[in-house]
């Protein structure tokens, strides 16, 4: 019996597979997804360590494709907890009868492109393979786990958790002396949980973090009602800004404010809370010494929250506010003024091992009986790098990326034909609301696979020049004002060998969401069909 050849086969179960299985289906197209974890959800599967929640707001973190899910399903908190996302996950799943097309537990090791047939084989880890003309990594920006090069790692004798690889089973840190290394969004959500917890908590601390409290709460009933009697509204409007978020984003110059404007502006955000602080005025991130005027504030509101001056002085970053990214918390400055924890700063004096019992730090050693690793993501190329993807003439991603990576759009890439990729490295992805951009990337390649269907077309690439003239204009826009100022991951800073290439697009939701209408309306321009 000869195998099955999809149209599609689709990496990862996540969000943007979920809703790209749904799309190809609505096309007449046979499709397949294949997912590593044992069920739906993506970065919502993995990252289920102790206070993991969205720094979006729930009523903008969904699906809008359809009205009625986005009427029907109603979050319980004003930022949704990650059990509460992975439930709206599985809900979607079951709606869409999506799960008859997924295969679980198989993680894809290697792809390849067969010329003459037009068409791409996958084989997994386990040796099965799966063939189909087109081929879709929906495998998320933040999905392949950082570990740090600590010396002894793998020697520590106690339970290691890794943020980005939870257990499933309940983790108590009771009676535990606890080491946390890392203060980045996942360590910023989870340390309060583990210090409530644990006997003592010791974070290691390599940079100081900006974090704006979250105001978390029980969802406004009165407010759900009234975004849903205009969901549409609010949709259309967060599409206008910069990160797709339904925010008001101020055009003034904090340089031009009095002091008491310029607090007024800042002390509102703070109060509104969340990711839209740096909305307050219009140069933050383009002047440093406008930035410095925000970063000062945020200090200021550190020491007022950490008892102990010199834990709030350690705890005070001194880096661009904004060009990291920037932490939403729930009582994570507070935590320090707890007697069981410590801070431990471990800039410019790294740790220097771990032992089977220890962190050791210059040359003091800190007994320990857990150890959580909260390094991060090999954001944005990991999780495509990590697959042995050849496309024509053998070429190999992860060599052709080894200098950065190059892409046309975040979506596709010369010399891969049939190979999409959602929210790839070139589109706005991180920087914006991932789930509006998630499904706008999906929209964009369901349009272009009925395309292709509808003029019978077998291959679709894009063209160099193309890719070229894109990637060119992605990264002078990155190198635009202050975020490519600071090491972060975004530039691939966080990963040791890795290139510093600017990788999110930095020029705004509307400017990118237009450049990708005006490539459809020009007769898909730059990519090349056969
Ligand atoms: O990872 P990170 P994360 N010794 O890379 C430190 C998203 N997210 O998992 O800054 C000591 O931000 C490192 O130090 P430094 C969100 O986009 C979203 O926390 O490199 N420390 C840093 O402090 C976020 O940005 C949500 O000097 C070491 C930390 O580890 C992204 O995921 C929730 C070290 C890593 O921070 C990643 O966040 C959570 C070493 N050897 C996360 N190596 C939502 O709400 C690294 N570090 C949706």
């Amino acid at each position: 019996m000869s195998k099955k050849v999809y149209d599609v086969i689709i990496v990862g179960a996540g969000f943007a597979g979920m809703y790209l299985l749904h799309r190809v289906r609505a096309l007449g197209l046979s499709a397949r997804v294949i997912e590593a974890g044992s069920d739906v959800g993506g970065t919502w599967y993995w990252n289920r360590y102790p206070g993991a929640r969205c720094d979006v707001e729930s009523m903008q973190y969904s699906y809008q494709f359809d009205p009625e899910l986005q009427q029907e399903w109603s979050w319980s908190e004003r930022y949704s907890p990650q059990p509460e996302i992975l439930d709206y996950a599985r809900h979607v799943a079951e709606r869409y009868d999506l799960r008859r097309d997924i295969q679980f537990d198989t993680r894809i090791a290697a792809a390849r492109f067969d010329e003459s047939a037009a068409r791409w084989t996958l084989t997994a880890e386990d040796g099965g393979t799966t063939t189909a003309r087109f081929f879709v990594m929906a495998t998320g920006c933040l999905s392949a786990p950082n570990w740090p090069q600590i010396d002894g790692l793998s020697s520590f004798a106690g339970p290691t958790y890794h943020t980005a690889l939870w257990p499933h089973e309940p983790v108590s840190f009771k009676g535990q002396r606890v080491a946390v290394i890392g203060t980045g969004s996942s360590a910023i959500q989870s340390i309060p949980h583990i210090a409530r917890e644990a006997d003592h908590l010791t974070v290691f601390q390599r940079t100081a973090n900006y974090a704006v409290p979250a105001h978390n709460g029980p969802l406004d009933a009165k407010l759900e009602a009234e975004i849903k009697a205009h969901y549409a509204e609010m949709r259309a409007r967060a599409k206008t800004t910069p990160g797709g978020l339904d925010i008001v984003y101020s055009k003034d110059s904090v340089l031009e404010a009095t002091p008491e404007e310029q607090e007024a502006a800042f002390e509102r955000n703070w109060q509104r809370g969340g990711l839209g602080f740096m909305s307050a005025f219009g140069d933050l991130m383009m002047d440093r010494k406008a930035n410095d005027i925000a970063a000062e504030f945020v200090r200021a509101k550190i020491r007022a929250l950490v008892d102990d001056p010199e834990t709030a002085e350690a705890l005070c970053p001194k880096n661009i506010i904004g060009a990291k990214r920037f932490c939403v918390d729930i009582g994570y400055f507070e935590t320090y003024n707890r007697d069981n924890v410590t801070l431990v700063e471990v800039k410019g004096r790294p740790i220097e091992a771990i032992t089977p019992t220890s962190v050791r730090v210059h040359g003091r050693d800190y007994e320990i009986d857990t150890l959580v690793i909260a390094t991060g993501f090999d954001a944005m190329t990991g999780a495509l790098t990590r697959v042995d993807i050849r496309g024509r003439n053998g070429a190999a991603l992860a060599e052709r990326w080894a200098d950065g990576p190059t892409s046309y759009l975040g979506l596709a890439m010369t010399d891969f034909p049939n190979l999409f990729t959602v929210t790839g490295p070139g589109s706005p992805s991180v920087f914006s609301n991932m789930l509006p951009t998630i499904e706008q990337h999906v929209d964009w390649i369901a349009g272009c696979l009925g395309h292709a269907k509808a003029h019978g077309y077998t291959t679709i690439e894009a063209e160099a020049e193309a890719e070229k003239a894109w990637w060119d204009h992605h990264q002078e826009v990155g190198a635009r004002g202050l975020k490519s100022a600071a090491d972060s991951w975004y530039l691939g800073a966080n990963v040791a060998g890795k290139a510093r290439v600017f990788l999110p697009y930095y020029g705004g939701i509307p400017a990118y969401f237009r450049k990708c209408e005006e490539v459809v309306a020009n007769g898909y321009e730059g990519f090349a069909f056969g």
